[in-house]
């Protein structure tokens, strides 16, 4: 195992030097990361494979968009130092559950929970954690489903089990996330207006998750009627 990388402190440059020396030992951290990119594939094939077998079954796509995303280098060594923990392959691993993310954008917020259920029965998954931040939003307003879940990846000569994490979001919940995000990174904002900024954010998310609410009603009550919905 390759010598850990001690960083106590995080200024640019220090992190500069400790990704060149991830990079350039590349070895065990691209490996790690092609492991990664393995299990991402293996685990958006699945919520594939639902979606076509979902909409056979009750004549929709309960799946609109599915995103995945490797954990940038940086990111990863932030996250390091914010846990306390040298940066190695090995930590890496046992430290960190969202270097392999999948996101699932889904059209109502039942079926969230039908294709985590689906998702988490199948015998190569294991749900390590679930964190139910509809149920339970965070003070931000943020809502979604995050499931941990280890799954294996076949490799020549080694079934590894790897962890993924996935994100399951209305599109709604998915339009607040990304827009709210993308403002938070407005540093110039002064306190007195970011506190009432952040009041507005959480008001638009009771708004969207309003709305979440009465779009599931509606096609409720169209399927009730008879109808079928969202046939593609
Ligand atoms: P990125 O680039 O989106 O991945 P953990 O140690 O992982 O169990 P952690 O890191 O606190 O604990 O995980 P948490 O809070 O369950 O989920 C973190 C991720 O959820 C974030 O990833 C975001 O993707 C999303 N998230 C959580 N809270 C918010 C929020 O208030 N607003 C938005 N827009 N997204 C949120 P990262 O690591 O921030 O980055």
């Amino acid at each position: 195992m390759e010598e850990n990388l001690k960083i106590t402190f995080a200024p640019d440059i220090l992190k500069d030097r400790v990704l060149c020396e991830l990079k350039s030992r590349g070895g065990e951290y691209m490996q790690l990361m092609s492991y990664y990119s393995s299990a991402m594939l293996e685990v958006e094939t699945k919520f594939k494979v639902l979606n076509i077998e979902y909409s056979s079954r009750f004549d929709r796509n309960p799946i609109e968009t599915i995103k995945t995303r490797l954990k940038s280098p940086k990111s990863i060594i932030e996250k390091m130092n914010r846990i306390g923990v040298p940066v190695s392959a090995e930590n890496i691993e046992h430290n960190l559950n969202d270097v392999a993310g999948v996101r699932v954008i889904c059209s109502f917020v039942d079926d969230i929970y039908k294709l985590a259920d689906m998702l988490a029965v199948q015998d190569d998954v294991y749900v390590v954690k679930t964190k139910d931040y509809i149920k339970n939003p965070k003070p931000s307003g943020y809502r979604s489903l995050h499931l941990i879940v280890e799954t294996p990846i076949f490799l020549s000569n080694e079934k590894r089990y790897m962890r993924v994490e996935v994100q399951l979001r209305t599109i709604a919940m998915d339009f607040w996330a990304s827009l709210e995000h993308k403002l938070r990174y407005k540093k110039d904002i002064p306190a007195d207006a970011a506190q009432e900024i952040a009041r507005q954010l959480y008001d638009c998310a009771e708004a969207a998750s309003k709305t979440d609410q009465e779009m599931l009603a509606i096609r409720r009550r169209i399927e009730a009627s008879g109808f079928k919905t969202g046939i593609e």
